[in-house]
């Protein structure tokens, strides 16, 4: 069995697994560790990952990267608007208010959502890992921000089913950083808290995580981010620089032209990684628009000065993760700064003087995330054995509940919240309440201010029933909320009980949920009617108050959940339908291409035959005739047959077979004579 995690990065992306003793980053097929995040629909097939990179300049429209920031979407956040506008592609709203993307591929418009493009990503990685491993590929660990929404958590999941893998576990970024970080560390067994800052500064966004470690055990304090503030923003510093720059110098508006502004975005982002080094830069594209050649140059100093701004946002974060933590900043003991973005040097030189201290880079700051992700899904595995170690993560976000009464109110969530900010992860709660029909929990965040700008707050609505029961006799439903492994909110089940009285009170604790509380809650009643009066008759309560029937059956609820934007079972298996098309399409194409480099690879190595090994077994009539119908091969490769089927490239390489193997026969025989020969002189 593989144990495997993946960082599903906006730029990079990059896989580890668990191999005897270790955790390895895999190699992908162009032998790199990180694989860019990019899906590009060609003419025929599509390319994917570095192959996705390699042709997304000449086919920019029809090129999808960053989609982790589409995914779980609603089409009209405005975030999501100032996304769609620096992607190439066109995108519409979707009927259910999400994304869709469109593009051209095999020579017509088609329509992808995000979950499928990243369920694209999932399977080319997952192929990487299969083709690594030698062995099939399900179980995984993800990294995801910690600021994903419910939504976005689905969506991940059912991108995930989509590429055929099953992940035991979505866990947050820091989170997994912070368990490879702390796992090795053996200075912690020394009794008492280590309090340790992780800065991951990616591609497009920022988020930082206080941990508390101690022996065996680490927990997660606070989380905080800043969704749009990455390495791109100071690209798009320099890109605005020089932009104007060059409107002014040369003339040209790169705005207006998309594959100009692509290229000077690329041009700058190579810039800013130079001034990483060095104190100074230049600018150089040939051939940038209108035939012109630009250069530029800039000071390390003046690249600072454009991204003060960017710089001062860094902060927000990190101050918030502290005061969330409730920490002065004097009792972090180390400052872990990963994420190929946070190289710019004046990010170290603010985090060390906002956090009073040196930031340490002692992680790799690319591997991380993937290593922590491996690591997890290890210690999840039932087939691998890991040092105990306690992971506890937490929740950024308030999760509140309201029935179609009003919100749930008890006496420890006085404001209907359900899952406060900071809760454990995983975590259940049992609510009770006095109903005798079907009824609506509606879960949404409690706080919008704590999410990212323009994100609903409506996350799901789930109905308890149908069910009949009597008030009279004193039912009451026992509803099993949870806030799963992954940190999504479900509901589990839900239970018609009996005599409640004070019982609720000792039910739930399970081992390793967390915090675990019960409630008994009372909300109003309905009228009793004759049916549920039929119905006590045949059921009893038991000792735990669980009602049971007849046969002894616990008397459980059906339990229906509507996600507000997520994909509905149809959905999804569809999308797992087209999924298998689109990759038999792939390979359909890769094929035609091997078999096309057979026949053109067996025309070449023949002619050579032909005219030396070969030579003294072929008559002079065959060796024209077949040189004749090599030559035609070749010319018809060049020209008609440059675009072929697999069969016809086939039948090709079966005609020449035919006229070249009589000889090919002779001279087998004649070796194998040869050789036969030999062994009777060594004799
Ligand atoms: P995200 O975490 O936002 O999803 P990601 O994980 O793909 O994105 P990383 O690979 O951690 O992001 O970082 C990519 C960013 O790091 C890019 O913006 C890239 O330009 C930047 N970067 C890489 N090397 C350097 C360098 N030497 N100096 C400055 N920036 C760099
Ligand atoms: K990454
Ligand atoms: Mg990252």
């Amino acid at each position: 069995m593989s144990v495997v995690g993946f960082d599903i990065g906006n730029e990079n992306c990059v896989i580890a697994a668990v191999k005897h003793r270790g955790v390895d980053v895999l190699l992908n097929d162009e032998s790199k560790r990180e694989t860019p995040g990019i899906v590009c629909f060609g003419d025929k097939q599509r390319f994917l990952g570095s192959a996705g990179a390699a042709s997304a300049m000449m086919n920019p429209k029809s090129t999808v990267s960053q989609v982790k920031k589409l995914i779980g979407r609603r089409f009209k956040e405005p975030d999501v608007q100032k996304e769609l506008k620096r992607l190439p592609f066109e995108s519409a709203e979707s009927p259910d208010e999400g994304i869709w993307i469109k593009l051209k591929y095999l020579g017509e418009t088609h329509t992808f959502t995000p979950v499928q493009v990243m369920g694209m990503l999932f399977a080319h990685l997952k192929d990487i890992t299969e083709k690594n491993l030698e062995l099939p590929v399900a179980d995984c660990v993800i990294g995801v921000p910690s600021y994903f929404t419910d939504l976005q958590r689905r969506e991940y999941l059912n991108a995930a089913t989509i590429a055929g893998l099953k992940p035991l576990k979505l866990i947050h970024d820091c989170t997994a950083t912070a368990l490879g970080y702390g796992i090795y560390k053996t200075d912690f067994s020394s009794g008492g808290t280590t309090y340790v800052a992780f800065v991951d500064i990616g591609h497009c966004d920022t988020q930082v995580s206080i941990v508390a470690f101690e022996a065996g055990h680490m927990r997660v304090l606070s989380h905080a981010f800043d969704s749009s503030l990455g390495g791109r923003d100071f690209d798009e510093v320099l890109f605005s620089y020089f932009a104007v720059q060059f409107k002014d110098q040369y003339k040209i508006d790169v705005y207006s032209n998309v594959r100009a502004s692509i290229r000077l975005r690329a041009a700058c982002e190579k810039l800013k990684k130079v001034l990483s080094a060095n104190a100074e830069a230049p600018l150089n594209i040939e051939c940038l628009m209108d035939e012109k050649d630009v250069k530029g140059f800039i000071k390390r100093e003046e690249f600072e000065k454009l991204a003060s701004g960017l710089l001062e946002k860094i902060t927000v974060p990190c101050k918030k993760a502290l005061a969330d933590a409730g920490l002065h900043v004097d009792k972090i003991h180390s400052v872990e700064v990963v994420g190929s973005g946070s190289r710019i040097p004046a990010i170290t030189k603010l985090l060390q003087s906002l956090f009073k201290r040196e930031p340490s880079r002692k992680l790799n700051a690319s591997e991380c995330v993937a290593c922590g992700c491996a690591l997890q899904c290890a210690m999840l595995s039932p087939n691998f054995r890991v040092r105990e170690y306690e992971v506890q993560d937490s929740i950024p976000f308030s999760i509140g509940i309201s029935s179609d009464e009003g919100p749930i109110c008890t006496a420890s969530n006085p404001n209907g919240i359900l899952f406060p900010k900071g809760q454990p992860i995983p975590s259940v709660k049992v609510l009770t309440f006095q109903r005798s029909s079907s009824f609506r929990l509606e879960v949404f965040y409690a706080n919008p201010d704590e999410l990212p700008a323009g994100v609903s707050s409506k996350i799901s609505c789930f109905t308890i029933g149908p069910f009949q029961a009597s008030h009279n006799q004193n039912t009451r439903v026992k509803v099993n909320i949870k806030l799963n492994i992954h940190g999504i909110v479900t509901v589990e089940s839900a239970m018609l009980i009996g005599h409640v009285n004070d019982s609720v009170k000792k039910e739930n604790t399970q081992p390793g949920m967390g915090k675990v509380e019960s409630e008994g809650i009372e909300v109003g009643s309905h009228a009793m009617d004759e049916n549920v009066n039929r119905d006590r008759k045949s059921s009893h309560p038991s000792a735990d108050g669980v009602m049971k029937d007849k046969a002894g059956r616990r008397l459980e609820i059906p339990v229906s959940e509507n996600i507000y934007g997520g994909m509905t079972e149809a959905e999804l298996s569809k999308a797992q339908e087209q999924e298998i098309q689109l990759v038999q399409q792939d390979r359909t194409i890769e094929q035609t291409k091997d078999k096309k480099n057979a026949l053109e690879s067996y025309v070449y190595e023949m002619r050579n035959k032909l005219f030396n090994t070969y030579r003294s077994f072929a008559t002079e009539h065959e060796r024209d005739g077949i040189s004749r119908s090599l030559q035609e091969t070749e010319e018809w490769l060049y020209d008609d047959g440059d675009d072929e089927t697999e069969n016809t490239y086939t039948s090709k390489l079966e005609d020449l077979k035919k006229l070249v193997d009589p000889i090919e026969n002779r001279y087998k025989d004649g070796e194998a004579r040869v050789q036969a020969a030999r062994e009777l002189l060594h004799c």
